[in-house]
């Protein structure tokens, strides 16, 4: 796969030169270039804002230049994301389905965001989704490229060491979050590691991963539960 990331702050991707990411981009897995946005300026003062149409606080980035560099760097199977608190949800299903892409352009905004012309313009070339990583408001997307470029790389095949460790995880295919984990020593600060657990019975211990999946989930995250099918629930699941 190959991901183009740009913004006017590229040291703040650097994190992607380490853990999984890293190596895969060493071991050729990932194909990942960071761009600086002013590389594509031609004024003296290489600049990438101007103050919002209509008025009101904070910059906003030119399309113009926006332009220069999203011309450059995408193609015909190019998918442009563009990170903003007003996007659709990023979810481990968008992680999922942008995994199967060959090629991610990520447009990092910063200030008050991207003139709207340039998702429009390119919504009507190729394909464009503008995400947003939950109800919060960070400085730019570059924070929130960081947070896409590993979702979506450790799905990659290759990039994880061991393929199941994606099988059973928070928002896997259960819909449910991970039941808790525990490992040596047995007893730490006078707490017990479950007993079940000890017990080497496969089919007991498999039973309590998924009442307290369930239980965790039903307590942080009562929306999981409501958007579970009904024909996926077991009667012990029910009777919870
Ligand atoms: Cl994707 N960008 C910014 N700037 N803020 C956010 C976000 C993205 N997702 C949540 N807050």
């Amino acid at each position: 796969m190959r991901i183009d990331v740009v913004s006017i702050f590229p040291e703040y991707l650097a994190p992607l030169e380490l853990s999984l990411v890293g190596k895969a981009r060493t071991s050729g897995l990932l194909d990942l270039r960071v761009h600086d946005l002013r590389d594509w300026t031609t004024d003296r003062h290489r600049t990438v804002d101007d103050t919002p149409f209509g008025g009101g606080a904070g910059m906003v980035m030119r399309p113009d230049v926006w332009g220069t560099a999203l011309d450059d760097l995408l193609d015909d199977d190019a998918h442009l994301l563009v990170p903003t608190p007003s996007g659709e949800p990023f979810t481990q299903r968008t992680a999922e389905a942008l995994a199967g892409e060959s090629h991610l352009v990520l447009a990092c905004g910063r200030y008050e965001g991207i003139d709207a012309r340039v998702a429009e313009h390119y919504r009507a070339r190729g394909r464009v989704t503008e995400l947003s990583l939950g109800d919060y408001v960070l400085n730019g997307g570059e924070v929130a490229a960081l947070v896409v470029v590993e979702a979506v790389a450790r799905l990659l095949p290759g990039v994880v060491g061991n393929p199941e460790s994606l099988v059973e995880e928070s928002h896997g295919a259960a819909g449910l979050l991970e039941y808790p984990v525990y490992t040596k020593p047995p007893v730490w600060a006078g707490l017990e590691v479950p007993e079940v657990l000890l017990s080497g019975h496969h089919a007991r211990i498999a039973r309590w991963r998924r009442d307290t999946a369930l239980e965790r989930t039903a307590v942080r995250r009562p929306d999981l539960i409501e958007a579970l099918p009904v024909d996926e629930l077991d009667k012990h699941d029910l009777s919870l």
